[in-house]
């Protein structure tokens, strides 16, 4: 065997050479990765003995795409671009042996290859499109030659990943193998090329399928018309459609210049660096400090939920799905058995999609014990509380549980805002006592907040976090204060949006600049939807709000018909002239004149008082760091990925604007907006959020 370089060897078996890189984590196409493929391929074709080439990765996976830690760096070693022709020139057949993921430049690469042999559990795919990119080694001009460019439209800008078969029926791979015979089954097949004296086949060379398809751009505009509010404020799935669409309209060559062009417009653009920002930020979450990824765990085993209401049943869905057995507790039965109903109809409505088949339901559901009796988490090791906001009513359930439930056990709450040390004092052991805030719907969600209290031990922390990845969600550690990270943010932008609207905004002015933003609804909307009377009670309503005069109006949202908005019978929304006059109304009688505000004002009020509210966090140590906070507003709350998040956009714009404005603000609306010190030093030094470490 010989060593090409750190990451590369190049074995002589018989007549076949195989080049096996070895780049951990996810052999990424870094300088020394593509320096060693350059390099073995000339070796193994300068040696007369060698008739074939495998190419090979050690460790879990093939080449899961570029190195993207390079990206926005000056070029070192060979380009890909070399490497791809040196292996597609090749005069020997060269075979791609894929095991793990193939992905991005890693399937790029592979399609240069004369043949591909992957193992059974191989995936493939094409993921730029979630960086904010396309792929840019002749991905868009590969693929479509081998799937045709209906189906390489899906793949390019849904980024998913292909199992083994489903490729090899594509005609990505040419057979499919155990995964333990991957390498002696490529041998085998190189062997197999020459004896049978197979040519040595050029994807680029393929025209069928894109000729067929010339001539018809009807594909291309159905396609962008069905996915057009799947791709809204995206710049990357039309520059992979416009690739797909130079494939099929334009020779290979030119075709690959027109991949280039756009491939850099992308990768020199903001959208990207936020997606590729966040690809990291989402990694980084899980790096707790002072809590490593070693420190003691407690095996959960059996998970109660006090509380079998829309959050109970949510939570309880996340863990039966992962196959945790759950009890739930309710008080009384009819609200027990509805909640168990409203789990089972989930599920059913799942299982209708196709998406999970009837014994997967009757599986989960085997796991799950209603009960009316707390006693029946004495053996837990994690229970969560789930009942509504109430600070006495949460610490009675606490205090219960403290008796009841064994030593050892996690004692969560499911509080969105409320102090969770004053939770843990309730019970005699606030080292088992944390938080972890769901995002409603709790099964459908990503966002989990794990919030640490004062005393809350590290294993309950980290245990906390591994069960979070378990359960599919992404975790934020954050600490104790009202509204954590993203309700306290939110709160910033809801009192703003309130106070625009008796300035003379209009609810839908303001909705539709944050949907312009990126968002899916803006705050109006999203309160018609989650219903005004949320914690409305009739009886102490007293006109004061506007939310109160129009929850008496039984304006209660889009379950009445109507809220801010007027709906017709299907959830359409329009501007309501009734709402309009009522605001009108009661701004007068709040002596408020109207004035005309502009875009610009709503944006910078409603975006920027949460990044000054975000620096605030940071300051108080109340978040890790600040691309936590940003993985927070992506997962929880709809904040656009391609803008990053509130404090990475914060850096873009630049902090000196941001504070600039907060200032003038401050100086004619008063102490809302008194910037956050954090903000002010970060200014004076020259420094952005993303410096902070
Ligand atoms: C591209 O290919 C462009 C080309 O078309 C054109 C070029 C001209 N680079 O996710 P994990 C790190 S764009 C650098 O936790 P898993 C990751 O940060 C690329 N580093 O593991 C983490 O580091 P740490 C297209 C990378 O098992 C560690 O590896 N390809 C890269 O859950 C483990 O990652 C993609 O977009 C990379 N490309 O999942 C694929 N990938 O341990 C992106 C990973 O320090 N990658 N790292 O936190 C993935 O989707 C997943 O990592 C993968 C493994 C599925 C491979």
């Amino acid at each position: 065997m010989t060593a090409i370089n750190a990451v590369a060897d190049l074995a002589i078996e018989g007549d076949i050479a195989v080049l096996t890189l070895n780049s951990p984590p996810v052999n990424a196409l870094s300088a020394a990765v593509r320096s060693g493929i350059l390099d073995g391929i000339a070796l193994a074709i300068a040696d007369s003995k060698v008739k074939g080439i495998v190419l090979i990765c050690a460790g879990k996976t093939f080449i899961a795409g570029a190195d993207i830690t390079e990206f926005g760096k000056p070029p070192l070693g060979p380009s890909l671009a070399d490497v791809q022709a040196a292996i597609e020139g090749s005069p020997k057949p060269v075979v791609a042996a894929i095991h793990g993921t193939a992905l991005g430049g890693g399937l790029e690469v592979a399609l240069v290859c004369h043949y591909r042999v992957a193992a059974k559990s191989a995936k493939c795919g094409l993921p730029e499109v979630n960086l904010g990119l396309l792929p840019g080694a002749g991905g868009t001009q590969r693929l479509p030659r081998i799937v045709g460019p209906a189906k390489a439209l899906d793949m390019v800008t849904s980024g998913a990943h292909i199992g083994a078969a489903a490729a090899a029926e594509m005609g990505l791979f040419d057979v499919v193998t155990d995964d333990a015979a991957l390498r002696a089954d490529a041998i085998a097949f190189v062997r197999q090329v020459n004896a049978g004296q197979r040519p040595l086949r050029k994807v680029r060379d393929l025209n069928e399928k894109v000729e067929a398809a010339r001539g018809k751009p009807e594909l291309f505009a159905d396609f962008r018309r069905a996915n057009a509010r799947r791709f809204r404020g995206f710049d990357a799935p039309e520059y992979n459609i416009r690739c797909i669409e130079a494939a099929v309209n334009l020779p290979f060559d030119e075709g690959m210049k027109v991949e280039r062009k756009l491939f850099l417009e992308l990768m020199n653009g903001t959208q990207s660096a936020a997606q590729r920002y966040y690809f990291f930020a989402s990694r980084q979450v899980w790096n707790l400090p002072d809590v490593p990824a070693d420190t003691p765990t407690i095996d959960v085993k059996k998970v109660g939920i006090v509380g079998a209401g829309t959050m109970g049943g949510g939570i309880a869905m996340n863990l039966l799905n992962a196959g945790v057995p759950v009890v739930i507790v309710e008080t009384a039965q009819e609200a027990l058995d509805r909640g168990v109903r409203t789990i089972r109809a989930n599920y059913d409505n799942t299982a209708s999609k196709g998406r999970i088949t009837a014994a997967d339901v009757d599986k989960r559901m085997a796991l799950l014990t209603p009960s009316l009796d707390l006693g029946q988490l004495a053996d837990a090791d994690l229970v969560i509380e789930a009942v509504y906001e109430n600070m006495d009513v949460k610490k009675d359930i606490f205090g219960k549980l403290d008796k009841l439930v064994k030593q050892g056990a996690i004692l969560a709450t499911n509080t969105s805002a409320l102090d969770v040390n004053e939770i843990a004092c309730a019970t005699s052991r606030p080292e088992a006592v944390i938080g972890l805030h769901f995002f409603s719907p709790a099964n459908v969600m990503k966002l989990l907040e794990v919030v640490r209290g004062d005393k809350t031990a590290k294993p309950v922390i980290r245990t906390s976090m591994e069960l979070a990845r378990k359960i599919g969600k992404i975790a934020a550690l954050v600490g104790v204060c009202p509204g954590f990270v993203g309700n306290r943010m939110l709160a910033q932008r809801q009192r703003e949006a309130q106070k625009l609207v008796l300035e003379g905004a209009l609810p839908w002015d303001i909705d539709r600049v944050l949907y312009n933003f990126g968002f899916p609804m803006g705050p109006f909307a999203m309160s018609d939807l989650a219903g005004l009377d949320l914690g409305w009670i009739r009886e102490k309503s007293s006109s004061a709000t506007l939310r109160e005069i129009l929850c008496e109006m039984d304006r209660r949202g889009q379950k009445t018909g109507a809220g801010y908005y007027d709906y017709d019978g299907k959830r359409n929304a329009k501007p309501s002239p009734v709402v309009e006059q009522i605001i009108r109304d009661f701004a007068a009688r709040q002596g408020k004149t109207s004035r005309v505000v502009s875009e610009q004002e709503i944006l910078e009020r409603c975006v920027y008082t949460m990044i000054n509210e975000g620096a605030k966090i940071l300051e108080e140590g109340k978040a890790i760091r600040a691309s936590d906070i940003d993985v927070v507003w992506v997962n929880g709350y709809g904040w656009p990925v391609y803008r990053g998040g509130p404090m990475f956009y914060a850096d873009t714009i630049g902090l000196d604007k941001v504070l600039a404005a907060m200032k003038n603000f401050e100086a004619t609306l008063g102490a809302d907006f008194k910037p956050a010190r954090l903000l002010e030093d970060l200014v004076a030094q020259g420094r952005k959020f993303g410096d902070l470490k």
